[in-house]
């Protein structure tokens, strides 16, 4: 097994790890949260190996290796299965403390906490749903995604083959008419709350923590699509976004309902 590096800097910082075998990254091509785990085992200064899964079969594979449940993100390391971004953050700090996740302050704590769920119960899958409805009406952008992916199949293959398992994940994430306009009708909001804790400085500082990785992911991909960038990108979560994930892979051209934007423009 690989060994880690012993000691380095990491955000101005000495860090010490104790030796631990290579981590082995469980993700989808263009999986938010599998960028969120990505990023944070590059701050922990971890290495892994990643492994691209394809959306559906998914599901088999992770049971087949040994995880309980069906989602990505999902990492092994030192004998541990974790699952679920937020896990995995909470895991990475109690094997690797240094740097840190969360400000030891509890007020500060709780408030980064905060703004780590709401980029994980609020943020994530809206722009899931609106992606994958965009991908069943335009394939041909399914290629830009897979973009440096490890899936082991050439891309257009991938990209030929691909519409049973876009068909299964429009189904699996409820990404219907009804869900995506709702989901372009809360964004606004969860933008405006996440812009309002970047001024509080909850995240959006110096040095990363939690909620900057939970929710700098989340944004950069919805900047992939043409539809919703001109209202993100020059919002504070949108620069940030464009600082902690400046290249994240994917291009979606127009193909939302103009109506179904409005609440995004007002
Ligand atoms: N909130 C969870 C999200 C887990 C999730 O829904 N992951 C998606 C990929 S982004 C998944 O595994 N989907 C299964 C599929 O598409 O087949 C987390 O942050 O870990």
């Amino acid at each position: 097994m690989a060994g880690l590096a012993k000691s380095g800097l990491c955000a101005g910082r000495p860090y010490k790890l104790r030796p631990m075998s290579k981590a082995k990254l469980y993700t989808l091509p263009g999986s938010h949260p599998g960028v969120s785990v990505a990023l944070m085992l590059d701050y922990k200064a971890i290495p892994y190996k990643r492994v691209d899964l394809l959306p559906v079969v998914s599901k088999a594979v992770l049971r087949a290796v040994g995880f309980p449940g069906v989602t990505v993100p999902a990492v092994k390391l030192d004998g541990e299965k974790l699952q679920g971004s937020r896990p995995i953050a909470r895991a990475l700090d109690s094997l690797v403390p240094d740097p840190p996740l969360l400000p030891e302050d509890p007020e500060q704590r709780r408030a980064v906490l905060e703004a780590e769920k709401i980029g994980d119960e609020q943020l994530q899958h809206p722009i899931r749903q609106i992606i994958w409805w965009l991908m069943k009406r335009n394939g041909n952008a399914m290629g830009s995604y897979l973009e440096g992916s490890h899936t082991g199949i050439p891309i257009p293959i991938a990209k030929h083959t691909a519409a049973p398992l876009v068909a299964g994940s429009v189904h699996f994430n409820k990404a219907d008419d009804k869900n995506v306009q709702a989901a372009l009708a809360a964004l606004p909001g969860i933008l405006d709350q996440l812009d309002a804790m970047i001024a509080d400085r909850v995240f959006g500082n110096t040095e990363p923590n939690a909620a900057d990785f939970q929710v700098a992911p989340s944004i950069a991909l919805a900047m992939t699509l043409d539809d919703l960038r001109p209202s993100i990108e020059d919002r504070p979560v949108g620069r940030l976004a464009k600082t902690l994930v400046p290249e994240y892979a994917g291009h979606m051209p127009p193909g939302l309902p103009p109506e179904w934007l409005a609440p995004l423009s007002s």
